[in-house]
């Protein structure tokens, strides 16, 4: 599929979303939602993938909105409109995505850039990357579900500060907060992401995917809830083919060959 906002590709269960704006730090202007969500469409019908990352081109990751797109001197813009016409359904398909997602931060992630980010079930960074909420500089909230999930992750106070005050946090800091799974020396990024990928990508696509709604969904359920649906997912999980293979590996002694079934 060819585009003119982000790279887009697949290959050995593994689909690469990687945003291409690098002269705006990869800004989400309109076509790049538009492009972004057509992207997404192709990962959902295409039952051969296995895992999706989103990185990107360029020093930056993403610095969330493109503000040139904003003209501010006529009458007052209707951000909850576009808010809700473009961020929310992207977090939400990004959070509801049946496979695993892995998200590579390698520059500097700013505004609905970071809380996108997070909206990936797997956050590296390079040592070198940088996350701000830019939103307190120009007088907004943090959007894309990020008052969801700072507070969720860092804890209120963090999520506070880092919110209000608008410091940027290194890679190392995000990581030691719990906002990241790992910050990677620069020169080990790229085979690092390479490796987490296929790992992803070789693993029981169908456990996998169960796992993450358990945990996604404890933030809202009651112990008795999150044991009823534990329960219910491994049901569905002690009935795929990866869940065999698994436990006949084991006993073989040999490493699985999971298919995503
Ligand atoms: O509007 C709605 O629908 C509501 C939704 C909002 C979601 C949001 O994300 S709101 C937050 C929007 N983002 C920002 O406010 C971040 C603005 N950018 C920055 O604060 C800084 O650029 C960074 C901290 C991200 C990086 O700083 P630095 O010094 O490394 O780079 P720079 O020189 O500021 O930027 C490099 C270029 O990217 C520059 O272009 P130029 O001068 O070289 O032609 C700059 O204008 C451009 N750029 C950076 N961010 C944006 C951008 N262009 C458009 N929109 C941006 N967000």
């Amino acid at each position: 599929m060819e585009f003119e906002t982000i790279h887009f590709e697949r290959g050995n269960g593994i689909a690469r979303l990687i945003l291409n704006r690098p002269e705006k730090l990869n800004a989400f202007n309109v076509l790049m939602h538009r492009e972004v969500a057509a992207a997404l469409d192709a990962v959902e019908a295409d039952e051969s993938l296995r895992a999706l990352l989103l990185a990107a081109r360029g020093r930056g990751f993403c610095a969330g909105q493109d503000l040139s797109e904003r003209n501010v001197d006529g009458g007052p813009l209707d951000l909850g409109e576009t808010t809700r016409t473009y961020y929310n359904p992207l977090v939400k398909r990004l959070v509801s995505l049946k496979i695993p997602t892995l998200c590579a931060v390698g520059g500097v992630a700013a505004g609905a850039g970071v809380n996108l980010a997070l909206a990936c079930d797997i956050v590296v960074a390079r040592v070198s990357a940088k996350f701000v909420q830019a939103f307190s500089s120009i007088g907004l909230v943090p959007d894309a579900g990020g008052s969801y999930w700072l507070p969720r992750m860092i804890g209120q106070a963090r999520a506070l500060g880092f919110t209000l005050l608008g410091h940027s946090l290194s890679a190392r800091q995000a990581e030691t907060w719990g906002l990241i799974w790992k910050a990677i020396d620069d020169d080990h990024f790229k085979e690092e992401v390479e490796a987490l990928l296929a790992q992803l990508a070789g693993a029981p696509t169908r456990g996998l995917n169960a796992a993450k709604s358990a945990i996604r969904a404890a933030a809202r359920n009651t112990l008795e809830q999150q044991l009823e649906l534990e329960s219910a997912s491994q049901f569905e999980c002690g009935r795929t083919q990866d869940y065999k293979e698994g436990v006949t590996a084991f006993k073989e002694r040999r490493p699985p060959r999971f298919t995503g079934r």
